[in-house]
């Protein structure tokens, strides 16, 4: 008896030779309405779903290979002589061969105008019927679901290896690809935003040279369907391949850029900005990008919100750095910068800015899932909480401060004017500690008179308003909520500073 292999794929792409090669291996083709089609048509033997069935396709194809003598003759277990029996009792012919991919759901979601009836009518229930049966009974049956295994199949049949572990391994394939399927139906269907399973899924991008560290294993993976505005629709124009880190830092500085309408220059290092400016221009946004901290941006990340120009090019040029990531670049501003091989040049849609989605980090055992931190403070949110008011230059200071502090590692203070981050305490412990750093970074630069402090989270004593104030600190913005708030504010009106609280608290960990 010659062996069965049932083929039903909706993308067709390499499925005529496929067939052709099982036929002149012996084997007899059965495919559905679509597949047949192409196959006869190309001139490849095969018999239609129906005429093993006696069953027409029906209910718009809705039912095609929903049927006993298709699943039993997946499922039945070979060396099982009862299984064999009830086979032969039916007139069912055992089938050898599955391969199938699915009804394009994934695709179908993302048209422009779908249809919820549209979509739904993508959800393919035959295929991963006939997937799952063939993967649980891979003892018996090969089951192919991915085009790459067409080639790999006919080498391991060709040469005697397409044996058990092999099976087992297209099987796990199969589930794997069966979930994640589900996975996105769950996800298009669901509407709470904490459902009682959360059913993310991630299709591999590439394999790393290692993770966090070279001791460190580690695989890039991107959501299915990912925001226009993130990482993973970037373009890599040049340079060598992005590592663990340089994904994580280019993620980071992407979420921060995405907070400045005007040219702005974020640089940044271990996820914590070490230098912001926004001005006019891009070339001057990244002087004072720059100027914040000349040597931390030394081996660091720079991300722009406007096309890079030459000018600007060639002061990033004089620097060594991991990446540039940008809209767009001016190709006399691409030549000089891919002059240096490694570097990695990214584009990205800035257009289309929109860091709302939900972040997932694990625990041991776990996962947390929780809402982007898109809340962001203006100076209309401020409550001034001291004697002394903030001028209008404070006050804008205070906004582009509060704009910042929220994207620095917690306990996170920065000084800054209003358009140019000065110092930066990131990561520390104790809040005095990162007050510490950000005012000593900031005290010898130009504009150091005009600057304001701002914190991601309260003061717990008032040892920070007086520092600062000691320091030469106009003007602070924190959100409050401490029990001991009132110290703080005694303590600014004690040196006379303005005292602003935001109400919303901005950890970073
Ligand atoms: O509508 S279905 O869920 N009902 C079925 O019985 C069925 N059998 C196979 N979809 C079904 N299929 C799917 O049809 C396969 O998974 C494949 O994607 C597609 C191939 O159809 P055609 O050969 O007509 O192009």
């Amino acid at each position: 008896m010659a062996k069965l292999a049932l083929l039903s794929v909706s993308d067709k792409t390499g499925i005529v030779e496929f067939a052709s090669q099982l036929t002149d291996r012996g084997f007899k083709v059965i495919s559905t309405g679509g597949t047949l089609k192409t196959l006869l048509d190309a001139g490849v033997a095969a018999t239609a779903v129906e005429d093993v069935t006696g069953f027409p396709e029906m209910l718009d194809g809705r039912v095609k290979t929903l049927h006993p003598r298709i699943h039993a003759g997946i499922l039945a277990k070979r060396d099982d002589p009862e299984h064999m029996a009830k086979l032969a009792e039916h007139h069912i012919d055992p089938i050898d061969v599955i391969c199938v991919n699915l009804y394009p759901f994934k695709e179908t979601i993302q048209k422009d105008g779908v249809t919820d009836a549209e979509a739904i009518e993508q959800i393919d229930i035959g295929g991963p019927s006939m997937l799952r049966a063939a993967a649980k009974n891979f003892r018996d049956v090969t089951v192919i679901t991915d085009q790459a295994d067409y080639a790999s199949f006919i080498e391991k049949f060709d040469n005697g290896t397409a044996d058990e572990a092999y099976r087992r391994e297209l099987s796990a394939k199969v589930f794997r690809q069966t979930a994640a399927y589900d996975a996105l139906i769950a996800s298009y269907m669901t509407t709470e935003e904490f459902p009682e399973k959360l059913t993310l899924t991630y299709e591999k991008v590439e394999d790393m040279r290692y993770g966090e560290n070279s001791h460190q294993k580690a695989a890039y993976y991107k959501e299915p369907i990912p925001d226009t505005y993130s990482l993973a629709n970037a373009t890599q124009l040049h340079g060598k391949a992005l590592s663990y880190n340089n994904l994580r830092d280019a993620d980071a500085a992407l979420r921060m850029i995405a907070d400045f309408d005007k040219p702005a220059v974020v640089a940044l290092k271990h996820m914590n900005p070490c230098g912001i400016g926004v001005s006019d221009s891009l070339l001057s946004a990244w002087n004072l990008a720059y100027e914040s901290d000349p040597i931390s941006i030394f081996g660091g990340i720079i991300a722009l919100n406007r096309k890079v120009d030459l000018a600007t090019a060639e002061k990033m040029h004089a620097l060594f750095l991991e990446i540039i990531i940008a809209p767009a670049f001016d190709d006399d501003a691409y030549a000089v910068l891919a002059k240096k091989k490694n570097l990695r040049l990214l584009t990205l849609d800035f257009g289309k800015v929109k860091v709302d989605h939900k972040d997932t980090v694990t625990v041991l055992g776990g996962a947390l899932y929780q809402e982007a931190d898109t809340a962001h403070e203006t100076i209309s949110d401020f409550k001034v909480v001291s004697e002394t008011q903030p001028t209008e230059a404070q006050l804008a200071a205070l906004e582009f401060g509060q704009t910042v502090v929220k994207h620095v590692k917690s306990n996170a203070i920065v000084v800054t004017t209003d358009h140019q981050t000065l110092g930066v305490g990131a990561g520390q412990m104790n809040r005095i500690d990162s007050v510490k750093i950000a005012i000593d970074k900031a005290k010898d630069k130009p504009g150091f008179a005009d600057a304001i402090v701002a914190s991601d989270a309260f003061f717990p004593m008032d040892d920070c308003v007086e520092f600062a104030a000691q320091n030469g600190i106009k003007a602070v913005v924190e959100p409050g909520g401490s029990i001991k708030d009132q110290q703080s504010i005694d303590k600014a009106n004690e040196y006379g500073i303005a005292l602003v609280f935001t109400g919303v608290r901005h950890f970073k960990h």
